[in-house]
């Protein structure tokens, strides 16, 4: 079974927590697209959900798949979040942002009674940090968001290169919120709550994307089937 047919996989087991009436926050990503386009499936077979999306992105997917959409100013809270990761680690901290929606998908995730993580097992790592960690920030005074950030980083123990994130055709990536994102090779990360505290109190920093505490249970597929983790 090839990645994608595994991320079909996770998507297709986290649909089975999927109510009638539920509000869902609907993620970013490959993994999350493959919900999306089976959660279409359903609705045209009579399931009742509504959802918020993560970005542009999701937004145009859910559309096309025919799942109603709406904002969290119209409702009050969400149920459920389906969304993919880029790395997990045992507590259920996450590395999210590779696909540059971490600011919506963290809004979502928090807005959420339950967030569950779909991924095909790769994603599963003994320590979060291999992945660049996104960090979305203001374009304004760059440069001294920059140099707090690795203040941060020398302050929790890790370091590493840092680059603005590029775009397929060479320009700086904007994100659907107007912002930039600085990519920190890390290698690992040795306390996850303490960096994310840490950057969160960088006033140019809008957010970054360790997600502690968020996920409340992750599907993983791989060759040997489907590992539900529970926190
Ligand atoms: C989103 O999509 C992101 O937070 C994460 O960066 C990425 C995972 O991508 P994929 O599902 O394509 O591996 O969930």
């Amino acid at each position: 079974m090839n990645m994608d047919q595994l991320k079909r996989q996770a998507a297709a087991r986290a649909l089975e927590e999927v109510r009638d009436g539920m509000q869902l926050g609907l993620g970013t990503g490959s993994t999350a697209k493959h919900f999306v386009e089976l959660l279409g499936e359903r609705v045209a077979a009579g399931l009742e959900v509504i959802g918020v999306p993560t970005s542009e992105a999701t937004r145009a997917d859910a559309e096309r798949c025919g799942v109603k959409l709406t904002t969290l100013d119209e409702i009050d809270h969400l149920d459920l979040t389906i969304d993919g990761a880029d790395e997990i680690d045992a507590e259920l901290n996450l590395i999210k942002g590779g696909g540059g929606a971490l600011l919506r998908e963290k809004i979502v995730a928090a807005a959420s009674d339950r967030m569950i993580v779909i991924a095909d097992d790769s994603k599963w790592v003994p320590t979060l940090g291999k992945f660049p960690l996104p960090v979305e920030v203001i374009p304004f005074g760059l440069g001294a968001t920059r140099r707090a950030i690795e203040k941060a980083f020398a302050e929790c123990g890790v370091s590493g290169q840092m680059a603005v994130r590029k775009a397929k055709d060479g320009h700086v990536f904007v994100t659907d919120g107007g912002h930039w994102i600085v990519d920190a090779q890390l290698g690992r990360i040795a306390d996850p709550p303490g960096l994310a505290k840490a950057l969160s109190a960088i006033p140019g920093v809008v957010e970054h994307g360790l997600f502690i505490g968020l996920a409340s249970s992750a599907v993983l597929a791989g060759g040997d089937g489907i590992r539900v983790i529970e926190r």
